[in-house]
C-alpha cells in the first residue's frame, strides 16, 4: 500500500492545549471558575517548540498543524502584541527551517477573554473582530504559510459551548447556538477573500484555505426506517451542513477532516432530540475503545471520505488519533486508519495528507491531562519528552509512504 510522493505526513496541535500560560484566554478563567483541571504550563511548548519540532523532524514529518492563540496576539481589544506576533513568525520559520510545511489554524476553540466577556461569538460584531485579527496575522505570516484553517470544528465548538453547556460559556440555548453557528460561518466566508486578497497584494501564490470539520461515521444499531432517517439527519447536521454552505460559497480549497469515531444511531422516538442525539449499543460488532470510551472504528474514516467525493475537492486529514495508555493499540489504530485512507484513495478520493492528533500528549479541554493522545509522551512534572514506539513505526510510513504488511 503506497501513498503518493508528495503526500503530507505529520501531526497536529493547538496553542491552548500545548503552549502553557495562556492567561488571556477565556478558557483560562473558566477552567478555574468551573473547578476543572487547570491547563497551567500545559506542555511548555511555547518555549520548547524548537525541541518539539526537532523531534517531529527526526520522526520524518514533513507537515505540522499548529494554531495561533488569538488571546496572545490581541490581549486587549484592538491592541496587538508585536512580541507575540514575532513569536509566531519564529515558530512558523522554525518549521520551514526543518522543511516541515506549516498548516496554520486561526481559531481553535479559545477566544481572548475580552472577546468572550463582550458576548463572544453571539455578538453581531464577532465576525468583524475576528477578521481584524485574521488580517493582522495573515499579513505577517503570508510569506511563510501556504495552508490555512480558519476555524477548527465549528459544530463541536457551538454545540459544546452553547447547546450542551459543557464548555465556556456553558450556555444551553438554541438561539445562541444558532447565532454562534451563523457567525462562525460568516467569519470563514469573509476570511476567505480577505486572506486571498493579502496574498495577491504581496504577490504570493494563492493560498489553500479550509476549515477542519469534525466528522463521524453513522452506524445503525438496528436497520429500521426511524434509524435510517435519524442517521441521515445526523449526517447532515453533524457532518455536511457546514461543508454544503461553504462549498456553495466557493470558500474551500480543500476539505480538512478531523475523524475519531462513530455515532451509534438508535432513536427510540420521533422526537427531534432522540433522532439527533440518542445513541445505543451495537448488536453486531464489539469494537475496542479509546481511554475516553469512544469506539475505535477505522472503517468509518473510509466511509466518510467516500461521502466527501460529492464535493470534488482535495481532502486533508487534519486530525485523527487515539488517547490510550496502550501504545500498541495506538499503532494498530494508526495503521488501520491509514489503510482506510488508502482504500478511499484507491476509490478516487484525492487525499493529500494525514496529520495525527497529536504530536504530543496535551491538555484535553474539560477532560484535563488524563487522556494521552501523543506520539510523544509528556512527563508533566519534568516536561521531559519521550518518543513512543508507535511514533517510530509511523515515522517509517512518513519516510517511505508505504504501509507495512500485516504479519498474519
Ligand atoms: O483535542 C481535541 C482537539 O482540540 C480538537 N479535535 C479533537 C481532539 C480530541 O478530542
Amino acid at each position: 500500500m503506497k501513498f503518493p510522493q508528495n503526500f503530507f505526513w505529520g501531526a497536529a496541535t493547538s496553542s491552548y492545549q500545548v503552549e502553557g500560560d495562556n492567561a488571556n484566554a477565556d478558557w483560562w478563567s473558566w477552567e478555574k471558575q468551573a473547578g476543572k483541571e487547570n491547563s497551567g504550563q500545559a506542555c511548555r511548548h511555547y518555549e520548547m517548540y524548537g525541541q518539539d519540532f526537532d523531534l517531529a523532524k527526526g520522526l520524518d514529518h514533513n507537515a505540522h498543524r499548529l494554531s495561533i492563540e488569538w488571546s496572545r496576539i490581541e490581549p486587549k481589544e484592538g491592541e496587538f502584541s508585536q512580541e507575540e506576533i514575532k513569536h509566531y513568525i519564529d515558530v512558523v520559520c522554525a518549521l520551514r527551517a526543518r522543511n516541515i510545511e506549516p498548516m496554520v489554524t486561526l481559531h481553535h476553540f479559545t477566544n481572548p477573554f475580552w472577546f468572550s466577556s463582550s458576548g463572544g461569538w453571539t455578538h453581531r460584531r464577532s465576525v468583524e473582530r475576528f477578521l481584524r485579527y485574521c488580517d493582522v496575522v495573515t499579513r505577517v505570516l503570508a510569506r511563510h504559510v501556504h495552508f490555512w484553517i480558519t476555524i477548527n470544528e465549528p459544530t463541536i465548538y457551538f454545540s459544546h459551548a452553547y447547546l450542551f453547556g459543557v464548555w465556556p460559556p456553558q450556555e444551553k440555548s438554541c438561539l445562541k447556538a444558532k447565532a454562534v453557528h451563523d457567525h462562525l460561518l460568516a467569519a470563514h466566508i469573509q476570511a476567505y477573500p480577505l486572506i486571498n486578497k493579502i496574498y495577491r497584494e504581496q504577490n504570493l501564490p494563492k493560498p489553500c484555505i479550509s476549515i477542519s470539520q469534525h466528522m463521524s461515521a453513522m452506524v445503525l444499531c438496528a436497520d429500521n426506517f426511524r434509524n435510517r432517517f435519524a442517521a441521515r439527519l445526523r449526517d447532515q447536521w453533524h457532518n455536511f451542513e457546514i461543508l454544503d454552505k461553504l462549498t456553495r460559497h466557493k470558500t474551500l480549497d480543500f476539505i480538512g477532516v478531523n475523524y475519531y469515531s462513530r455515532h451509534l444511531v438508535d432513536a427510540s422516538s420521533w422526537w427531534f432530540g432522540n433522532l439527533l442525539m440518542e445513541t445505543g449499543q451495537s448488536h453486531d460488532e464489539a469494537v475496542q475503545k479509546n481511554s475516553l470510551g469512544w469506539d475505535i472504528y477505522p472503517k468509518g474514516l473510509y466511509q466518510v471520505l467516500l461521502k466527501l467525493k460529492r464535493y470534488g475537492l482535495p481532502v486533508m486529514i487534519t486530525e485523527n488519533g487515539i488517547c490510550t495508555s496502550d501504545d500498541d493499540l495506538r499503532w494498530e489504530f494508526l495503521l488501520a486508519h491509514l489503510k482506510s485512507v488508502h482504500r478511499a484513495m484507491q476509490e478516487g478520493v484525492k487525499v493529500t495528507g494525514y496529520l495525527y492528533w497529536s504530536l504530543m500528549d496535551n491538555f484535553e479541554w474539560d477532560k484535563g491531562f488524563g487522556p494521552r493522545f501523543g506520539l510523544i509522551g509528556i512527563d508533566y512534572k519534568t516536561y521531559q519528552r519521550t518518543v513512543r514506539e508507535s511514533a517510530r513505526k509511523f515515522s517509517q510510513v512518513c519516510k517511505t509512504g508505504v504501509l507495512p504488511v500485516d504479519p498474519d
